[in-house]
């Protein structure tokens, strides 16, 4: 018999509701030692009356019976007013009658436990409530979905498959086999490889989806980078003045712009300096810049046709073109006033050059680490193998196929060690 856990489903403090969820086998006992009348039918929300030690609480409450739950246990919600009192006392009331205070997660694990869900749904629902754009909601929602989970059991069976042509060959050697054999398995390694370089390729939109684009503005003193920074998220963030040097530290402020998000850093004017402040300002200013997605390198000289010194995308921005006599015109440049114009066709442009508009029509983005890094081992392991059909005899090769077929289980979770699933569940919230 397991134990029965519960916490607070929602978020704590000041809200209309709140919800408590208790989950295991006991949950239907306890429930009914404290709310009355309990509900006679599962899935449906019942008012009634919860006793806690200190007041009787007037709730709803609703539960459902395994195994058809979110964990695939018998679960109970309690959804009673909100603030942090009300909910204290009903989980206090559970808490007496037996139910244990849930672990992060715990929930969620149990769900992965009874096979509700795999690896990747469960990391889908944390980039979801992570979320803070379209973007990455949506990138969340896919892994929820599982549509990476198909994908990598589609390319499992694929190994399956060249396995047992593998075994079959070993077995009967005399059947004379291996030739055609060789061949075939290779074809459908290839496969494999071609499809895993595909998904590995998304990964860089998968990044520009669930981070955004990390964007630094460089220059020299005084050109109006602080301003451009203030007019590209709207609001009056960062100091400027016409003292060259006004800007020390970095600053970084992120902003929405459709369904993805920029993380733009204002930076310390760039020149020889003395004072020992302004030239820390200025290493953190190139660093800035050295980790950034693309530069934007400001100019208020409309002759000046410098490259900033950076191996990263940049454009080069012409400021305060209100004043100047005539518009400079060179590629890859912008031509803008931060102080009395429009800045958006920065936005746009930076919007264009990432291909965010793909993140709308792609099916699957890579946009999880732990994904990556298994779908790169499994193409190297995969890329071995290959290499060796011709030069080793197939007994190594496959082994081979057995590794990579594991190393994408991984992803799922049908060959995950117990670590990487407690360090999955360790970031949900409580209560999930
Ligand atoms: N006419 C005009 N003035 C501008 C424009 N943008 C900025 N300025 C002015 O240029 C001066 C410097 O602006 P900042 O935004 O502080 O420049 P900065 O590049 O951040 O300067 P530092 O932090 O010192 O490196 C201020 O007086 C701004 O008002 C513009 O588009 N047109
Ligand atoms: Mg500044």
């Amino acid at each position: 018999m397991n134990n029965t856990i519960v916490a607070l489903s929602t978020a704590r403090g000041r809200a209309a509701i709140a919800v408590v969820r208790m989950s295991g086998d006991n949950a239907i006992e306890i429930a009914k030692k404290i709310f009355h009348p309990f509900p006679t039918q599962p899935n449906l929300l019942k008012p009634g009356v919860l006793e806690t030690k200190h007041f009787n609480e007037h709730a709803m409450c609703v539960y459902f019976a395994a195994p058809h739950s979110y964990t695939g246990e018998n679960t109970v919600e309690f959804h009673c007013h909100g603030g942090t009192a009300v909910s204290q006392a009903v989980i206090e009331a559970c808490l007496d009658n037996g139910a244990v205070m849930a672990q992060n997660g715990e929930f969620s694990k149990r769900a992965f436990i009874n096979g509700k869900q795999n690896l990747t749904n469960a990391e889908g629902i944390i980039e979801m409530i992570e979320a803070e754009t379209a973007s990455a909601a949506k990138a969340g929602a896919n892994l929820l979905e599982n549509k990476l989970g198909k994908r990598i059991v589609e390319l499992q069976n694929v190994l399956l498959d060249a396995v047992s042509a593998c075994e079959a060959a070993l077995d009967y050697p005399e059947e004379d086999l291996e030739l055609p054999t060789v061949q075939t398995v290779k074809e459908q390694l290839r496969t494999v490889a071609e499809s895993l370089n595909a998904l590995i390729a998304t990964s860089a939109l998968g990044k520009v989806a669930k981070y955004g684009i990390d964007v630094a503005i460089v220059g020299k003193p005084n050109v109006g980078k602080s301003s451009l920074l203030n007019a590209l998220i709207g609001t009056d963030r960062a100091i400027v003045s016409d003292i060259r040097g006004t800007t020390r530290d970095t600053l970084t402020e992120s902003v929405n712009y459709r369904d993805i998000r920029f993380n733009f850093v204002d930076t310390a004017g760039l020149r020889e300096s003395s004072d020992e402040i302004e030239k820390e300002g200025i290493r953190r200013a190139k660093k800035a810049a050295d980790s950034a997605d693309v530069v934007l390198h400001v100019t208020d000289d409309p002759n000046d046709r410098s490259v900033y010194p950076t191996i990263r995308p940049q454009v080069r921005i012409y400021n305060k073109c209100d004043l100047f006599d005539s518009k400079p015109c060179c590629v890859d440049s912008l031509v803008v006033s931060a102080k009395y114009g429009d800045v958006e066709i920065v936005k746009e442009t930076l919007y264009e050059m990432f291909s965010a508009d793909e993140i709308g029509s792609s099916d699957l983005l890579i946009t999880n680490e732990r994904h990556l890094d298994c779908l790169k081992r499994a193409e190297k392991q995969l890329a071995e193998a290959i290499a060796d059909c011709d030069k080793t005899t197939l007994d190594v090769v496959t082994n081979q196929i057995k590794q990579a077929w594991q190393t994408l289980g991984e992803i799922t979770g049908n060959s995950a060690q117990e670590d990487v699933i407690d360090r999955i569940y360790s970031k949900f919230c409580l209560g999930k």
